[in-house]
């Protein structure tokens, strides 16, 4: 029996990135929206020290809980491995998992990147993107990051950035940050086209897929900007640094803007669930 076209999601969302329960209930209606559009969704995460690529809603909802539960890029995986420990994947880990299984499309809200004032701490989802093959659709590099930056660094390190329906790169709340992306496309199909051109020539990143939140749950931009101002700067009063401060300043901007950032970051995944799957339909499983 063929199998159906595979799309992985990450798990450091559930766990880090959202309040429960908006988080198992957006998990689970992530994997609705990518059946439907009939492809099979591939939550993953690591269990006892093996990675999964398809977590039970049970796993889903343990991790929603977030119980014991790591936040694990790829410097933690040798640890969590040898101490076999439940860890949440990061873009960076579901990358790896999701290569490693087979699986092409990858559906996300925002990538990691480089810091503001900090361009130290740059995430290792730039190091994944430069070295998995692996298609990652997304709204963008998070709002909290420095954009400019980020969007250098992807350049340096070869990794293909597409608009889908844009000719700038989103802004995660926001539909567009300035920035140009590389192509644009505006259907499956085109993304498709480009992915296996990609392969055929042999290369080795993976790709960037940047899709706009929809345009009626995007963030104002001035509410945006206040929100990501004041959460840096509460950050650096609290000295948060590290794995901990994504998830300390996006959840810092949720209860600032009155959930509204909230429904943006619902509503961008949603929606790149819906692209990611046609992307994966469009592929089918050939190579
Ligand atoms: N985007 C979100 N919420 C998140 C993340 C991204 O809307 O929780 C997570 C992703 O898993 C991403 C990680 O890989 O934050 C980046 O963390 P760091 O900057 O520590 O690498
Ligand atoms: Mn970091």
């Amino acid at each position: 029996m063929p199998t159906l076209p595979l799309v992985a999601l990450e798990s450091t969302v559930i766990a880090h990135g959202l309040p429960y329960p908006d988080n198992v209930r957006t998990a689970l209606e992530l994997e609705a929206i990518i059946r439907q559009a009939g492809a099979e969704p591939r939550t993953c995460g690591f269990i006892a020290g093996e990675p999964v690529a398809g977590l039970t809603p049970e796993q889903i909802e343990h991790f929603a809980r977030g119980e014991g539960v790591l936040k694990a890029s790829l410097r933690d995986l040798a640890v969590v491995a040898a101490r076999r420990l439940d860890a949440a994947t990061t873009v960076a880990t579901t990358m790896w998992v999701a290569h490693r299984f087979g699986i092409q499309v990858f559906v996300t809200g925002g990538i990691g990147g480089v810091h503001r004032g900090m361009s130290y701490d740059e995430s290792a989802d730039l190091t994944a993107l430069a070295t998995i093959p692996v298609l990652v659709v997304c709204a963008g590099a998070k709002a909290i990051l420095d954009l400019p930056a980020t969007r250098e660094r992807l350049e340096t390190l070869g990794v293909p950035v597409i608009g889908y329906g844009c000719d700038e790169m989103p802004a995660f709340y926001t539909r567009s940050s300035g920035l140009p992306v590389d192509a644009r496309c505006d259907t499956p199909a085109e993304v498709a086209a480009l992915w296996q051109a990609h392969r055929r020539l042999g290369l080795r990143t993976g790709m960037l897929v940047t899709v706009p939140v929809p345009a009626a749950a995007a963030l104002d931009e001035a509410l945006a900007d206040a929100a990501v101002a004041e959460a840096l700067a509460a950050a650096e009063r609290a000295g948060i640094r590290g794995k901990a401060l994504t998830p300390f300043l996006l959840d810092h901007i949720a209860r600032r803007t009155g959930r509204a950032s909230l429904q943006a970051n619902l509503a961008l995944l949603a929606n790149n669930a819906r692209v990611g799957a046609a992307i994966a339909v469009e592929l089918g499983n050939g190579p």
